[in-house]
């Protein structure tokens, strides 16, 4: 029985490669597409998502678009990253579905209700503000959702501040609620990400599958290669969001460990830090994890099997 998920994202670029690792592989089922600012506006990253789904002619699947900003602050974008339009790089197609007219924490809150309990997975890759809507709207949902598996964090390592991730530093108060709702989450950090490397060798693997969609990957991760050294030293683009869905396809593919996880909101130096307790044994009602130690080949391997998979969809 394949997993079910809502993928709630930014696109952005890695989120655009997490949209399509999600749709390619046959162990999930993408129940929904939900946006939230962060990247870039929110028109922008719900138009690359629409955008996103007709390169890979994702159909039957509801995209919902959500937040237009964090639930207290001000919204901080990352132009820098992922350019003017948040998907910069490729040609864009025009959008080829209509949105779902409900906003995505109501569209979230009713598809949860709406399955049996524990049956969904959600996979946030974005900021949080949507799922801290979702459950402050619909609180039963909280016992009803299977896990959350997000991308943001880090235990170690930082990339908005010395020790902020983006996903998180942006909407603080919303990760607060989400880490602290007792749902189980998986925290999938830079710790993790920062080793899912799109080397050389990865990006001639994605070319060879010689598809459209494998081609407007590529043309993806040259952006975003391009703007990771100018912007942040990589010689390489970590490529983020897939990590988290490649953890509910095979979450072999890390080792996570059990840790209480707290969300610094006030901090002078510390906003956003996911401040993680790794003194052992973790208390019995702890209720989160955290991914570390990345099989890279093994993760690779399942973005290029869906890119196979995926093939060259009806235009
Ligand atoms: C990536 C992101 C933001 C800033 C940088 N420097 C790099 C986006 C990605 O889409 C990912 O979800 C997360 N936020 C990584 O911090
Ligand atoms: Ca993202």
């Amino acid at each position: 029985m394949p997993t079910k998920i809502i993928l709630d994202c930014d696109p952005g670029h890695d989120d655009a490669v997490a949209m399509l690792l999600a749709w390619g592989s046959p162990e999930i089922e993408l129940l929904g597409v939900t946006t939230v600012a962060g990247n870039q506006t929110i028109d922008k990253v719900t138009r690359n998502a629409l955008s996103v789904a007709r390169v890979a002619g994702i159909t039957g699947v509801p995209f919902a678009q959500g937040s237009s900003r964090p639930l207290v602050r001000e919204i901080e974008t990352a132009g820098a990253i992922h350019g003017e339009s948040g998907l910069d790089g490729p040609v864009l197609p025009e959008p080829a579905i209509r949105l779902d007219p409900r906003p995505a924490a109501q569209f979230i809150a009713d598809t949860i209700m709406a399955a049996a309990p524990g049956e969904i997975t959600l996979v946030p890759t974005g900021g949080l503000t949507n799922i801290a809507l979702a459950a402050r709207l619909e609180p039963r949902i909280i016992p009803r959702v299977k896990e959350v598996v997000l991308m943001g964090g880090g235990v170690h390592e930082g990339n908005w501040s010395a020790v902020a991730e983006f996903n998180i530093v942006i909407d603080p108060e919303a990760a607060a609620i989400v880490f602290g709702a007792g749902w189980p989450v998986t925290m999938v950090g830079l710790d993790v990400t920062h080793q899912a490397i799109a080397t050389p060798e990865v990006q001639a693997a994605i070319a060879g599958v010689g598809t459209g969609p494998a081609a407007f990957v590529g043309e993806l991760m040259l952006f975003f290669e391009k703007a990771y050294r100018d912007a942040q030293g990589f010689p390489h683009p970590p490529v983020h969001d897939p990590v988290a869905v490649a953890y509910v396809i095979d979450p072999t593919l890390m080792r996570t460990v059990r840790a209480p996880i707290a969300i610094e909101t006030r901090g002078e130096h510390t906003l956003g830090m996911t401040v993680t307790d790794l003194r052992a044994p973790a208390p019995a009602d702890c209720t989160t994890k955290v991914a570390f130690d990345l099989d890279a080949a093994g993760f690779w391997a399942l973005v290029v099997d869906a890119l196979e998979r995926i093939g060259e969809p009806a235009p």
